[in-house]
């Protein structure tokens, strides 16, 4: 597999490791302008030869917004039909324009995904396209398609209107991840949605201009490329050989697909640094709690079901950890986390320093900006009205009485003159036509 994607961003060497392929068989549909180009940061992972490892779809209303877009092709494309000219920010429309539109899309998605493992719904809620659209595919696919579905969601930066537009896609979207509904042929239940990835947009944009992490990138397509390059890495780790794997269907059955929030973290360990194994040990527990940059203020006490943690090691050193270093790490997460399932594996490569380890937790809970969005909203609503309110305002007060001084002569003469002048039968049945005439295009209604 390629070792970059799009010529920018670069993935960690194992990905090129002979037998290296992707575990999770991932389907991703971008709705919108900020789903597709997630999406498209997912259609930049390629095998050598160049063919695109996950199958991409992107539906946008507004067609000049797919043109910034390097991956898709082009049959993969689908434009709203009939709202050419986008939808204005409002969910209404944009779930009206998918709505309208559906049958096409929900055509190629079958096609294309039906052999997936888990089809992700990629949206950033805030405008109205990808935030009305949302919640009706994630149901069809569920419903109708019968292949497991996931939403990568981005939430905006405080905005009256955006966030306002998040939170109520929010409410409607987040409880599905309890949601059992029942399939009628067999009577099995089943998941409308197993799991959402949020990306926090406000956490991201201050990070990145404060410190960023990736120099050259602006800060949307720095988190498009961690969120596609983390999972991406993640996929490949479970088709690695190695003595204590975790392979794919436990990373389904047990984070992905198991209703929940899904958290990444990733560490770097300079082994050369790191030599004294008590601190390795601790260096790989804390992972968890570390730095990440989607989203954060995760409650992991309360809200973590499971966590999978995978140790990338240096081929010549994988003998600092072995089976008997694992289950030391596990029952130290079962002290810190007594009620979490925790899957442990461990694989090597060929770098010389630095083992790599790797968290995803399955959570029964939202990150802090997600729970806080109601309260967002309703602030930014308040603030607006108060401005509204306060604002000069465009009202000048009444009109100014203004005392007609009039002719003597026009008072004391009553009547039109030009009445008067016309006054001959013949004259008089013209100028009640030319009346008629005029006042038949008059744009003020009659009293
Ligand atoms: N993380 C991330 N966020 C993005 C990206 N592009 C746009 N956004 C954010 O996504 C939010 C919604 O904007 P869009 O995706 O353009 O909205 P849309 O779904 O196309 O809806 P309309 O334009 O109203 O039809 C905004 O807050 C953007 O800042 C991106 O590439 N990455
Ligand atoms: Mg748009």
């Amino acid at each position: 597999m390629q070792q970059n994607i799009d010529q920018v961003w670069p993935l960690e060497g194992f990905v090129q490791q002979k037998n290296a392929d992707s575990g999770l068989k991932m389907g991703f549909v971008g709705l919108g302008q900020g789903g597709s180009k997630i999406t498209d940061a997912f259609a930049g992972i390629k095998r050598i030869n160049g063919e695109q490892v996950y199958p991409c779809i992107i539906v946008n209303s507004n067609k000049g917004d797919m043109n910034d877009l390097k991956n898709i092709p082009a049959r993969f494309r689908l434009p709203l039909i009939g709202y050419e000219t986008g939808v204005g920010k409002d969910p209404d429309i944009g779930r009206k324009a998918f709505e309208e539109n559906g049958s096409t899309i929900f055509e190629v998605i079958g096609e294309e995904m039906k052999d997936c493992n888990i089809i992700f719904v990629v949206n950033s809620m805030g405008g109205g396209t990808g935030t009305g659209a949302v919640n009706i595919l994630v149901d069809a696919i569920a419903d109708f398609l019968h292949v497991p579905v996931a939403v990568i969601t981005t939430l905006p930066r405080p905005n009256q209107v955006e966030s306002l537009n998040a939170y109520n896609a929010m409410v409607e979207l987040a409880p599905k991840l309890n949601e059992i509904r029942t399939n009628e042929e067999d009577d099995n239940g089943y998941r409308v949605l197993q799991s959402l990835v949020i990306l926090d947009n406000e956490k991201i944009v201050k990070e990145h201009s404060e410190a960023p992490e990736v120099k050259n990138l602006t800060w949307d397509l720095y988190s498009n490329y961690k969120v596609a390059s983390i999972l991406h890495e993640w996929s490949v780790l479970t088709s690695l050989e190695s003595a204590f794997t975790l392979d794919a269907a436990d990373l389904l059955n047990h984070i992905i697909l198991a209703g929940g929030v899904i958290t990444f973290a990733k560490k770097k360990i300079n082994l050369e640094e790191v030599t004294n194994n008590e601190d390795l040990i601790n260096e790989i527990i804390s992972t968890y709690k570390g730095r990440n940059v989607l989203a954060n203020g995760f409650d992991y006490e309360k809200d973590m079901r499971s966590l999978a943690l995978v140790v990338v090691l240096p081929r010549d050193r994988k003998d600092r950890i072995n089976q008997d270093t694992l289950e030391v790490i596990r029952t130290r997460m079962k002290v810190e986390l007594p009620n979490v399932d925790v899957y442990l594996g461990s694989v090597t490569y060929g770098s010389k320093t630095n083992a790599i380890v790797y968290t995803m937790a399955n959570m029964g809970g939202l990150p802090e900006r997600a729970r806080n969005l109601r309260t967002e909203a309703e602030t930014l609503k308040k603030l607006s009205e108060e401005r509204e309110k306060a604002a000069s305002g465009f009202d000048m007060g009444g009109k100014i009485e203004k005392k007609q001084i009039l002719n003597t002569r026009a008072r004391l003469t009553s009547g039109n003159p030009f009445d008067q002048v016309a006054a001959t039968s013949e004259n008089d049945s013209q100028l009640s036509s030319n009346r008629n005439r005029v006042i038949k295009n008059n744009p003020f209604p009659k009293r």
